[in-house]
This record gives C-alpha cells, sequence and structure tokens, in this order.
C-alpha cells in the first residue's frame, strides 16, 4: 500500500519561505486560539493574494467584530476594523468609492447572519463587486460561546446548557435566493481547496460569497469540530452545473452533508457599473470620476 509522504517542518517552512507570501502578512501575530480554523484562513488569503500577484496596496481587507473579525490586523494590505455587522456597508461604500481596489469583506456567522443579517440581501442584489469571506464556526466565540443563527439545534453552550432549541439558518439557500453572483463553500480542515476557493471568489467579477466552515476548538467541543465536520463534508458531485440556481439549491438543502466547491455563478453588471450607467443617463462622464489614487 502506498503512504502518504509525512510533511516534515523544516520542508514546510521552506516552501512557505519562498513563496513569497508571508510577504502578506503583518507583523502581528494572530490572537486566535492554537487549533482555531481561522489560522487555515489567514493561510488561505494571504496565498491566494500571492498566487494573482495581487499588489498589497490595491486590496482591502474589512471587517466586523468578532475573533474573525482580527483578521486585517494580520494582513499587509490596506484595512478596516468596522462595528459589528456593519462590515458589507462599509465594503459597499469603499469599493463605490474607490474601484480600482480589490475588497475583501470577512467576519463571523454572528456578525454576517444575526447583527448584520439585513445587509447580506441588499450587497448581494446590487451584486457589489466585493468578496464575502464568512467564518462559520457556529457560535460566537469572542464573546465566549453563545448561539449564533448558524448553531446547530441541540447545540449546548454557556448560555443555552439546556440546548439550543432553534433549528439554524442555511446560509447557501438565503445567499442563492438573494442573487449573490458567485456562491461557494469550503472547509478550514482542507487548506488547499480552501484556498483555491478563495482565489476563485475574488476573481469573480460580482458579489462573491464563500462559506466557511471552521472550527471553535474552545467553544465547541461537541458539534462543528474537526472530527465531526471531517466526517461529513462532501465535493459537489462531479457534474454539478454552477450556472443552475435551483441546482444549486438542491445542493445547499443537504445542510447535513455539506457540499465544497462552487455551487452558483452567473456573470451579470455589478453596482459600479449600474452607477456608472446612471451617470451616463444623467449626462455625466463616469470616466471622469476623480481617481483616488492620484489623490483626485
Ligand atoms: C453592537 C454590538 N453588539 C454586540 C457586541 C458583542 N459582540 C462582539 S463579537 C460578537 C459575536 C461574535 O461572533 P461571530 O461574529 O460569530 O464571530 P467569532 O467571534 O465567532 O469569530 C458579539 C455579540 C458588539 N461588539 N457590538
Ligand atoms: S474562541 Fe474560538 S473562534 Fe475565537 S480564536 Fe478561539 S477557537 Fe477561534
Amino acid at each position: 500500500m502506498l503512504m502518504e509522504k509525512p510533511v516534515y517542518v523544516d520542508e514546510k517552512l521552506r516552501e512557505v519561505l519562498s513563496s513569497g507570501r508571508l510577504e502578506y502578512r503583518s507583523k502581528a501575530l494572530p490572537t486566535w486560539c492554537p487549533g482555531c480554523g481561522y489560522f487555515a484562513i489567514v493561510e488561505g488569503v494571504t496565498a491566494a493574494l500571492n498566487d494573482m500577484k495581487i499588489p498589497m496596496d490595491q486590496a482591502v481587507v474589512l471587517s466586523g467584530i468578532g475573533c474573525s473579525s482580527r483578521f486585517p490586523f494580520f494582513v499587509n494590505t490596506y484595512g478596516f476594523h468596522t462595528l459589528h455587522g456593519r462590515v458589507l456597508p462599509v465594503a459597499t461604500g469603499t469599493k463605490v468609492a474607490n474601484e480600482s481596489l480589490m475588497v475583501i469583506a470577512v467576519g463571523g456567522d454572528g456578525d454576517g447572519f444575526a447583527i448584520g443579517g439585513g445587509h447580506l440581501s441588499h450587497a448581494a442584489k446590487r451584486n457589489v463587486d466585493i468578496t464575502y469571506l464568512l467564518f462559520d464556526n457556529g457560535v460566537y466565540g469572542l464573546t465566549k460561546g453563545q448561539t449564533s443563527p448558524l448553531s446547530a439545534q441541540g447545540f449546548k453552550t454557556t448560555t443555552s446548557p439546556y440546548e439550543n432549541p432553534d433549528q439554524p439558518l442555511n446560509p447557501l439557500m438565503m445567499m442563492l435566493s438573494y442573487g449573490a453572483s458567485w456562491v461557494g463553500q469550503a472547509y478550514a480542515g482542507r487548506p488547499d481547496h480552501l484556498k483555491e476557493m478563495i482565489a476563485q471568489a475574488i476573481a469573480h467579477r460580482g458579489f462573491s460569497y464563500l462559506h466557511i466552515l471552521s472550527p471553535c476548538v474552545t467553544f465547541d467541543k461537541t458539534n462543528k469540530t474537526y472530527v465531526n465536520l471531517g466526517m461529513i463534508v462532501r465535493d459537489l458531485p462531479p457534474n454539478h452545473d454552477p450556472t443552475h440556481r435551483m441546482v444549486a439549491m438542491a445542493q445547499a438543502e443537504q445542510a447535513d452533508a455539506p457540499a465544497l466547491g462552487l455551487f452558483y455563478q452567473e456573470s451579470r453588471p455589478t453596482l459600479g457599473d449600474n452607477l456608472n450607467s446612471l451617470i451616463a443617463k444623467a449626462g455625466g462622464d463616469a470616466s471622469a470620476k476623480p481617481d483616488r489614487r492620484k489623490g483626485e
């Protein structure tokens, strides 16, 4: 039987150092708990930016509030740690103010689907040309383990010792019905695939929603753990057609066996395109807009 080659630390270190992706990491070391899935996401984002050769001064990483939202501190791009649940309006404003920026919004499932839930539909339907990376650990990590709208029914947490009575939202179904033009899912326990999905999401022109399953090793010992997720995640079927929303929804419905990959993609005008059309209709010249990068 063929054994998989073990990964040696010094080999891995050489590979990381020579890849150039550490340039995309800031000097601040992540403050996350050892084993948190978020380490794989910062690796994925920096590796994707490096592979895509996106200059650091053309990228901005924005976040809400939460363990996940500490993210901008750890990458060497422009960044802004905004208010709890408000990353999408800030990301929308950032993109409208400076179309040349590559905007990545990040945050937790509490940030995105509880306090920030009202913003999801608008960013998706307007097709703002940004990438939204949603870190789903199914719990409020920063505030020490309360349930989130994505917590499983029956999950016992610090503030629901008699079990969470609510059924979770289905985030992929929501984003598909809101009109997100790119919808995918990845898992922090599959870092190579995660990096590929982040790169695809960034490359898409329009609103990209990447749902990332990511264990909280401190406040969830029973539910979305590496062991449990590792047993239930699956690849999308090889013949999955990402141009059909209903086909994507059928996959999203199978939430007990989360599929990884690109669920849905369509090409349609972005918010920026539509605003430029409005400017033209009003007799203006969109190309005469000030170029922020030149300080105009
Ligand atoms: C307006 C407001 N309400 C509540 C809080 C407290 N708070 C901070 S982070 C957070 C939830 C964090 O959970 P999540 O977004 O899932 O991120 P995680 O910490 O799990 O990465 C809450 C409720 C806050 N900072 N601001
Ligand atoms: S509390 Fe949970 S989400 Fe927060 S850093 Fe620790 S493991 Fe990660």
